[in-house]
């Protein structure tokens, strides 16, 4: 029976590798995160996503899953697992476990039997074609290009054949088209379900179906070639209906995917009630007004009216007849505090606590990622080798073979890389913030931990945890926060972000300055009177005709 119970969750992203290291070795673990539930329960949050646990080589942290049905010996075992998914249901906390099912690791079983004979029944699990022949030379199938960078063709040792992969070369491409792929996938997807997890977060899901003949990509694009082919292919929805309906619709589960720019009218329709396909899509528009075409390393300055263009276009686009979620960071983005042209030296706590309240009260589920509810900050990274993220490192090289200096092609990387996101935890200000009992880390600590840190912030007077809180208590105690219809105000204005929410005949109004000067803002006639719920700085218990906004200042309002 389906509950529809993520329409008031809340949930919290936690990246393993670097939440809590249980047994002193320099990774994260299971009994780490066990040890921290508490900290989760007490933020607010209803529900946990744990990016990939699984078997993996770590090309690409766990994104390159060598064993859907196990968990990784770094991080403990299937016991500990159960014994976590158990703590987390004690805690009334959903759970939700990552799907990486685009691709596997070039580890996985079937990838090493698919390339081990051409009879091998596990060849048509991948993508696998023969090159072109010039001359001397062997091409790949198509100049389709990976997502990271490169051909997204990887040659099979000397032979003539190549596999695709849109991500690293040590993630192959399953191929969709197979139903016996098809079939293994919903087995995987029940084996979770059956052992009690609630959910599934897939992983760049709109790639799973490709264009077939597969054909070389024949337009001009800035970035990467062949995107038209293997972005919402033709299948995509037919792939989705058929999994709600083995698997999802047999269970009260919740599933988010994680789209790679999808066309407006796919992103509908993927989350369109009626088609039955996944009950929600990342909304991650507004988290490109800083860069130049979805690219998180090209920076441009931030634009505000972007910004709001990506916040409140799924709301409305998916009100009706669908669902939103909202997000201001993951395990893929630096920290919020530091993007979008905000000084997190002078205005941390102010910034990360308006950056909440602008994109938390929107329309959908809320998703926090490890540290936001702290206001944790980027790392102030002093050289490319301190990096471990594989994006970081192609980009880089493609930069500087591409004649860029090196010093411009490290500062382009250190704005936009995911590592800012991936150090531990700073949790305290003992060694290594507390993330363990002092062992050299796998990835470095941020060098400011003493100064930020969770106990810190928790401790703190103007505490951005304890805003997190009463946002998030605000969220869970009205409907109209959590059903309520967006609409906008002023979307010309390039400092303020305002919106109302409205369902039946309650009103909220929410108003920030997104801004480091004081700015004044005449709030709409129905909101004078009405009273502020939450103020970041403390100085409203009423709305005025007018209010004097301080820099990132936020109110949210409630109609008299
Ligand atoms: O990410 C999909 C994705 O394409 C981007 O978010 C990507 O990480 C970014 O553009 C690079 O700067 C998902 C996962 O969230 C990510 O961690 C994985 O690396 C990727 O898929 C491949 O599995």
């Amino acid at each position: 029976m389906k509950t529809d119970w993520y329409k008031n969750a809340v949930v919290y992203q936690v990246y393993p590798f670097s939440f809590m290291d249980g047994n002193n070795d320099g990774w994260g673990d299971i009994p780490g995160i066990l040890s921290k539930l508490d900290h989760i329960k007490e933020l607010g949050a209803t529900a946990v996503w744990f990016s990939p646990l699984y078997r993996s080589p770590d090309f690409d942290y766990g994104y390159d899953v060598s064993d859907y049905r196990s968990i990784d010996g770094k991080f403990g075992t299937m016991a500990d697992f159960d014994t976590l998914l158990s703590a987390c249901h004690k805690r009334d906390l959903k759970v939700i476990m990552d799907m990486v099912l685009n691709h596997t690791s070039t580890e996985h079983p079937w990838f090493r039997e698919a390339i081990s004979s051409k009879d091998s029944p596990y060849r048509d699990y991948y993508i696998i074609r023969e090159g072109i022949r010039k001359g001397r030379k062997l091409l790949p199938p198509s100049n389709w290009q990976s997502t990271f960078t490169g051909s997204a063709w990887e040659r099979i040792g000397e032979s003539d054949e190549f596999y695709l992969h849109l991500f690293c070369r040590e993630q192959a491409d399953l191929n969709w088209e197979n139903p016996r792929v098809r079939e293994e996938i919903a087995d995987i997807l029940d084996f979770w379900l059956a052992k009690g997890v609630d959910g599934f977060r897939f992983d760049v899901f709109n790639m799973f179906s490709k264009v077939f003949p597969i054909r070389d990509d024949r337009e001009k694009h800035t970035f990467q070639k062949g995107a038209q082919f293997f972005v919402d292919g033709p299948r995509m929805h037919e792939f989705l209906r058929e999994l709600n309906e083995k698997v999802f619709s047999r269970y009260d589960s919740y599933t988010v995917g994680e789209s790679f720019h999808p066309s407006p009218e796919a992103a509908r329709a993927y989350v369109k009630r009626e088609n039955r396909e996944l009950d929600s899509i990342f909304s991650f528009a507004h988290l490109d007004s800083d860069n130049i075409g979805g690219k998180k390393f090209f920076r441009k300055p931030f634009d505000l009216l972007q910004f709001k263009d990506g916040l409140f276009g799924p709301q409305r686009d998916n009100y009706e007849d669908g669902w939103n979620t909202l997000v201001l960071e993951n395990h893929d983005n630096p920290r919020s505090v530091d993007r979008f042209s905000i000084d997190s030296g002078k205005y941390r706590y102010e910034a990360a606590t308006m950056l909440a309240a602008v994109v938390f009260m929107g329309f959908g589920t809320p998703f926090i990622y490890m540290g936001e509810e702290a206001g944790l900050t980027n790392c102030a990274f002093t050289s490319i080798e301190q990096m471990k993220d594989p994006v970081s490192h192609f980009v880089y090289d493609l930069m500087t073979r591409c004649g860029m200096p090196r010093k411009l092609a490290f500062s382009f990387i250190r704005y936009g890389a995911r590592d800012h996101a991936r150090v531990p935890m700073a949790w305290d200000d003992t060694a290594n913030g507390g993330f363990n009992g002092g062992h050299p880390t796998w990835q470095c600590v941020n060098p400011r931990f003493r100064e930020i840190n969770v106990r810190k912030d928790r401790d703190a007077e103007r505490s951005v945890f304890r805003f997190y809180q009463k946002l998030l208590a605000i969220r869970k105690s009205s409907e109209t926060a959590i059903m309520g219809k967006t609409e906008e105000y002023d979307h010309g204005n390039r400092r303020i972000v305002a919106y109302s929410r409205t369902f039946g005949d309650d009103r909220l109004f929410v108003c920030a300055n997104f801004s480091p000067r004081p700015v004044r803002y005449v709030l709409p006639p129905w909101v004078k009177g009405a009273r502020v719920l939450l103020d970041n700085y403390g100085q409203y218990q009423r709305g005025e005709a007018s209010v004097a906004l301080s820099p990132y200042q936020a109110l949210i309002f409630e109609e008299a």
